[in-house]
């Protein structure tokens, strides 16, 4: 399929619209594609942008295992890598933790989303899978009737209307399905109160391990992506745009907060992405109101601090086309009834340990002789140093920072 393709040339009803394709809408179209149900994915980006879109990276064991169930793995097996070891970088020296081989002694896959999409998309078209690109939803409705729709707006700037039995919202968090809950819906929101410069370079990892560094200046972080791109973070003053300091300054202020001089110099190459975010998360509950189910970054959004975004999404993906498959193939309604409330538990987890994963990596900014700044810096120390001394902690750190 082209993606010039006039969608109003093909029928605009199926019984499940996906909405976005992202790793929660492709993975949900391909298991209701495998399973003989009719759906499409509405796309409101061009396939080059879906298919370079750089975010997430570490897969959690789960994620592949879901990936492998369903023969979708091939990608991350063959170009992917085993990675088990984080190391925190503070004034009292390295502390590093050999988390694959603690607790369930399961390490991550690292893989870059956008390879796991273009795989993910390429297999979904293979199938022989109805796909739109350059089609923004702009509403869904009728989620309480027998028969929702969708407003579109097509690539070529004309409205239409696509029908279905059940919409999925996998359309992150500025997506339709988000703007179209009814009053009852609740978003719980919360915010760290930090703020990251996110920053892709092209050039090889510095370290063997997720690097987590603990400075007066602020966290910095470095995580790898493939052998010549790797992903660093800077914490940020919030307002500060991305442009504000030059390629030397941000490279200086990595090696300041990853200690350098003390435990070797980064590899440095050309910046090729920046990207201010403030850590914020939310819940959206339930995640389902009649017609409309939601997944992935529309159904919840975390901090990006446990990388555990892209996980959640696969996982919900599954989830909800068992469900859906039940529901149509075999008038079984007792998995969509129960998804909302399956799914918030994997959610709420996720977001406890995100936040106690914030809570590690930053101390709560504050003016210097701020009493508050104080004990959340000790807390912090605290909390490092638990994780120093204990075994038990450390099992536990393993199991929710691979598990989702
Ligand atoms: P996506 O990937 O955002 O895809 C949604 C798709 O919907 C499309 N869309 C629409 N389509 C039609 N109509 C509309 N009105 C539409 N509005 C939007 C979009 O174009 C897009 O194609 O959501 P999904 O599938 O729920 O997947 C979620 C993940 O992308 C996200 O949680 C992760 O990237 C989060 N994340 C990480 N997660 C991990 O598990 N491990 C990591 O290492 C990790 N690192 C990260 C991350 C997120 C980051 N950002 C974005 C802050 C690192 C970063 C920097």
């Amino acid at each position: 399929m082209t993606e010039s393709q006039n969608s109003r040339t093909l029928s605009n009803s199926s019984d499940v619209v996906v909405l976005g394709a992202g790793p929660a809408g492709l993975v949900l179209g391909i298991l209701l594609h495998t399973a003989g149900i009719d759906s499409v994915i509405l796309e409101r980006a061009s396939r080059s942008h879906v298919q370079t879109r750089a975010r997430a990276g570490f897969l959690a064991p789960n994620t592949v295992r879901i990936l492998e169930r369903h023969g979708l793995a091939d990608g991350l097996h063959r170009h992917g890598s085993r990675h088990g070891t984080c190391e925190f970088r503070t004034e009292d020296g390295r502390l590093r933790l050999d988390y694959g081989a603690l607790g369930p002694g399961e390490p991550h896959h690292v893989y870059p989303q956008q390879k796991l999409v273009t795989d993910l998309l390429a297999h979904y078209l293979d199938l022989g899978g109805r796909i739109h690109f350059g089609t923004e939803a702009l509403v869904v409705q009728d989620a309480d009737g027998a028969r929702p729709s969708v407003t579109t707006r097509e690539p070529d700037g004309s409205p239409a209307r696509w029908t279905a039995r059940y919409v999925a919202g996998c359309d992150g968090r500025y997506g339709a399905a988000r703007r179209s809950l009814p009053p009852g819906a609740v978003r719980h929101h919360h915010d760290h109160g930090v703020t990251w410069l996110g920053l892709l370079a092209e050039s090889p990892p510095s370290l063997d391990a997720v690097g987590y560094a603990i400075h007066d200046h602020g966290f910095a972080g470095h995580m790898a992506r493939t052998a010549d791109v790797t992903r660093y973070y800077l914490q940020w003053q919030r307002g500060t745009p991305a442009d504000a300091w030059p390629e030397q300054r941000i490279w200086d202020e990595l090696d300041v907060r990853m200690r350098a001089e003390d435990h070797g110099p980064l590899r440095r190459g050309r910046l090729l992405e920046r990207g201010v975010f403030d850590l914020t998360c939310d819940v959206i509950e339930p995640l389902r109101h009649g017609s409309l189910f939601l997944a992935g970054d529309a159904a919840s959004l975390l901090a990006p601090a446990a990388a555990k975004g892209a996980n959640l999404a696969v996982l919900e993906a599954e989830l909800l086309a068992e469900a859906l498959t039940d529901a149509l193939a075999r008038g079984d309604t007792a998995g969509l009834d129960g998804y909302s409330d399956r799914c918030l538990a994997h959610i709420w987890r996720a977001q406890e340990f995100t936040g106690w994963m914030t809570r590690l990596l930053h101390a709560v900014p504050g003016p210097e002789q701020d009493a508050g700044s104080f004990f959340h810096a000790a807390l912090q120390r605290s909390r490092l140093a638990s994780l120093r001394t204990s075994r038990i902690h450390q099992d536990w750190f393993a199991e929710n920072y691979v598990g989702v």
